[in-house]
């Protein structure tokens, strides 16, 4: 029944992307209004924790791994044989968990074939070799999930729409670098609203790092040039522009990030250049979407994925990596400063899988 479906869905793609694309301008002209958020409950970060890097990634992951693995546990018990129903009962779960059709049709795929080439006979099996064929499909598109920041300096730019958590992620992602003993600028290239600035310099504060901001209403790449100068005279290991999200279309994005991305070149050709395309992963196919649009209007590096913790959508991680090719490099899995983790392909499916 499932195939049916998916190959109509086929046929639709098309005009779905059309509609895909529409939904994502809507959502920045949603934005452009400026939705008002109490800054300071958004400050009110709470104590770090201690327990180990990857009993937090599992905590974080909770509804995503109830969403998929439990259900699949439930399913494979039900069978007394591995056979074509199985394996759709399975695409249904991974559809689900927001993986995607294109990648979750290519995981049955292997899976299937996997499962007749060893002879597999017992559905207990199918779980670890499910595992295995999503570690290797995520791993096959891209092989390099860490952060380029080595040789320093670098810079980092940071775009996605308002509200997908990038003044966050850049707070949490300073005070990581501030812990590795780097030194960071941070650049308040958001200069929309004046609580958006502020918001930022209250996240340099807590990680430790330098902050260089206009006023509100500023020229957004005149801030980053102004970070650049300062990066350069202070010999700053790392500088993280913050950028607007709430741009009208298309178009208006390109500009800005390119006026951004061209001062960038100019005034600190010396320095690398990581691209990080900030989502929210409980948006779920809507952040595929956002991903393909900034995708054409600029070279995305590597992609943040936040609020994991509060989603059974983690699979989207799968089909960013799978279909678009964009490396995942870091996962938000909470508020707290400490809640930004690398990603790291064999940790994240044995903490949705186990
Ligand atoms: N639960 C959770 N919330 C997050 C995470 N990252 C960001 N947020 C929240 O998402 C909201 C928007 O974040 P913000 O950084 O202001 O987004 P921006 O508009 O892209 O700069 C804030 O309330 C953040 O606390 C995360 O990993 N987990
Ligand atoms: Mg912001």
């Amino acid at each position: 029944m499932f195939k049916n479906l998916f190959k109509r869905k086929n046929k639709e793609d098309k005009s779905k992307e059309k509609e895909e694309r529409k939904v994502v301008t809507e959502e920045i002209e949603r934005d452009e209004l400026g939705t008002k958020v109490d800054e300071r409950e958004r400050l009110d970060i709470k104590e770090e924790s201690n327990l180990s890097f990857f009993d937090k990634l599992k905590v974080g992951l909770d509804k995503t791994r109830k969403g998929m693995t439990e259900k699949i546990d439930a399913i494979l018990k039900s069978y007394g044989k591995v056979d074509e129903e199985l394996f759709d009962d399975l695409e249904e779960i991974l559809v689900t968990a927001d993986i995607g059709i294109n990648t979750t049709m290519e995981i049955i795929d292997r899976l299937r074939d996997r499962v007749k080439v060893e002879k597999v006979t017992e559905p207990d099996r199918v779980k670890g070799l499910l595992k295995e064929e999503i570690k290797e499909i995520m791993k096959e598109a891209r092989k390099e999930n860490s952060l380029s920041i080595e040789p320093l300096p670098v810079v980092i730019l940071v775009v996605g729409v308002n509200g997908a958590g990038k003044t966050t992620t850049i707070g949490k992602l300073s005070y990581n670098l501030k812990n590795e003993g780097k030194k960071v600028i941070i650049a308040a290239g958001d200069t929309f609203r004046a609580a958006a600035i502020e918001q930022l310099e209250e996240w340099s504060n807590r990680s430790g790092a330098d902050f260089i901001s206009h006023r509100e209403g500023s020229d957004p790449a005149a801030v980053i040039f102004d970070g650049i100068q300062a990066a350069k005279a202070r010999k700053a290991d790392v500088l993280i522009c913050d950028t607007a999200g709430r741009l009208h279309n298309k178009k208006n994005l390109m500009n800005e990030l390119n006026k951004i991305f061209r001062v960038v070149d100019r005034e600190y050709p010396e320095a690398q250049k990581e691209v990080l395309l900030v989502l929210d992963a409980t948006t779920g196919q809507n952040a595929i979407s956002q991903a393909k649009v900034f995708k054409e209007v600029c070279d995305i590096t590597g992609v943040v994925l936040t609020k994991l913790d509060g989603t059974a959508k983690g699979g989207v991680v799968i089909a960013l990596q799978s279909e678009l090719g964009l490396p995942v490099k870091l996962v938000g899995i909470g508020e707290k400063i400490d809640d930004l983790q690398e990603f790291n392909v064999d940790d994240f499916v044995e903490a949705i899988f186990n």
